[in-house]
């Protein structure tokens, strides 16, 4: 009896049946996820190369530097550099393994723009050998890997692409890997963190897993490549939710006068029960964002992951109209608004509530507010011509009236009653009660 046909093992064979190419990983995109992850593989043993559409980023990269702020990344970037087996470029070189980490922004109407993955693809497709293996990381809506696997069809009809339910020998591997990182903890998070391998076949799958397996400590656990886009953004999805339950509540609390914070820490007593923490909205280019890539996938089903989007987005609203209230209680106060970033501890201010907020009252009440925010150096465009200051924390609680915690950043933790005594405070982290 003949063996049976080992899909895996034939695009492996392949691939060491040809020429090497100059680099065995290509990373395109070296933004949060990419230039981590490019660093975190050279540090595992492979020869990488970056590629960037900026010349900054490129040389910023070579020069051994980085262009973002995350804990351990710029040592990581400047050692892989220094030993050769990390190099940016931007045009793409031929590789064994190709990791796409583009963005995937939200377009007109919440809708996905995978419009960098499409481009990353046709840079790609020219230069692949069989036995190449290719890996979409974005986040993206349900069915971008059969996107990309179309576009090299196209592009490569030379070469056998595999698509779904295709069992045959084909000539290279597609699969989509999505990060599931916290920002703050990439560099960790990358190694110890268990991943989804969804490969347009499981011959896709086996061949991408061997990339991962060799710098993933957690479990690297295989499956189709529409489940694994479906995992991300159902992840993120379920933090949404989550939020938007504790969000909700803040508000029902605020109609009939009982105090969230008691509510939530009495009810999360219970041994089933853990509700989340509510704030101004949700910020950051994850949680706000993903859910409405599943919604543009299943708009009909999305019916929970839509609403809870939009009692987030609500929440910035109602918390601005909150504040104004306080404002108008206090003609010609001066107002400290504490905080500007998405959430505690980092200099991100994407999509920030916070930031949102803040926006809003600078147009009417500009000259009234000190902000403080010590992940800042100055205030952003937006705020700048609107009377707004950038001020210390001593600074704003010396002149201000009015006192608004909108982000628990561990510079504002050590604040008491007495440093607030007799000014109107509105704490929307419940920080001052921790
Ligand atoms: N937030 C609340 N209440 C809470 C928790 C968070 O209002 O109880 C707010 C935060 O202040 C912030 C927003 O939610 O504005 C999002 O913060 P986050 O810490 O939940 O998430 P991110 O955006 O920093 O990272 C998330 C993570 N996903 C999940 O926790 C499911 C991370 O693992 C993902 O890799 C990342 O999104 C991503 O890239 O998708």
């Amino acid at each position: 009896m003949n063996a049976p046909f080992d899909a895996a093992a034939a695009l492996a064979r392949k691939a060491a049946s040809h020429p090497a190419p100059d680099h065995e990983v290509a990373v395109i995109g070296l933004g949060y996820i990419g230039l981590p992850t490019a660093s975190v593989l050279a540090s595992h043993g492979w020869n990488v190369c970056g590629v960037d559409v900026s010349e900054s980023v490129v040389a910023t990269v070579n020069a051994g530097g980085v262009h973002i702020e995350e804990c351990d990344l710029d040592a990581l970037v400047h050692d892989a550099i220094a030993a050769g087996t990390l190099i940016a470029a931007t045009a793409v070189p031929t590789a064994s393994f190709y990791m796409i980490a583009v963005p995937t922004p939200l377009g007109a109407y919440n809708m996905p723009d995978i419009s960098c993955v499409e481009t990353a693809a046709r840079a790609i497709a020219p230069t692949l050998l069989p036995g190449a293996c290719v890996i979409v990381e974005s986040t993206s809506p349900v069915g971008t890997t059969e996107r990309v696997a179309a576009i090299i069809a196209e592009m490569r009809p030379d070469l056998v692409v595999p698509r779904d339910g295709f069992g045959g020998d084909a000539d290279i591997a597609l699969a989509y890997c999505p990060e599931r990182v916290l920002p703050g903890r990439i560099v960790n998070e990358l190694v110890h963190n268990d991943r989804v391998i969804g490969g347009v076949t499981p011959a896709c799958a086996s061949r991408a897993a061997v990339l991962y397996a060799s710098f993933v400590k957690g479990d690297c656990l295989t499956t189709s490549a529409r489940v694994a886009e479906t995992v991300k953004l159902v992840e993120n999805s379920f933090r949404d939710v989550n939020i938007a339950f504790a969000n909700e509540l803040s508000m029902i609390a605020d109609e009939i006068g009982v105090d969230v914070w008691d509510v939530i820490r009495l009810a999360n007593r219970h041994p089933r029960v853990n509700i989340l923490q509510p704030g101004p909205g949700v910020g950051g280019h994850c949680i706000a964002v993903d859910p409405w890539f599943l919604v543009a996938s299943a708009p009909q089903a999305a019916r929970l992951v839509r609403t809870a989007r939009e009692v987030n987005d609500h929440k910035a609203l109602h918390t601005e109209a909150k504040i104004r209230a306080l404002i108008d209680a206090v003609p010609d106060g001066k107002v400290a608004l504490l905080g500007l970033a998405f959430k505690p501890d980092i200099d991100d201010f994407r999509e920030s509530p916070a930031l949102e907020i803040t926006e809003a009252l600078a147009h009417t009440d500009g000259h009234r507010l000190l902000v403080v925010e010590p992940f800042a150096e100055t205030l952003p465009e937006a705020l700048a011509a609107t009377g707004a200051q950038l001020v210390t924390l001593d600074a704003a609680l010396a002149a201000a009236e009015i006192v608004v915690v909108l982000v628990d950043h561990t510079a504002f933790r050590h604040l008491s009653p007495s440093d607030l005594a007799g000014k109107l405070v509105f704490d929307t982290r419940g920080m001052l009660r921790r």
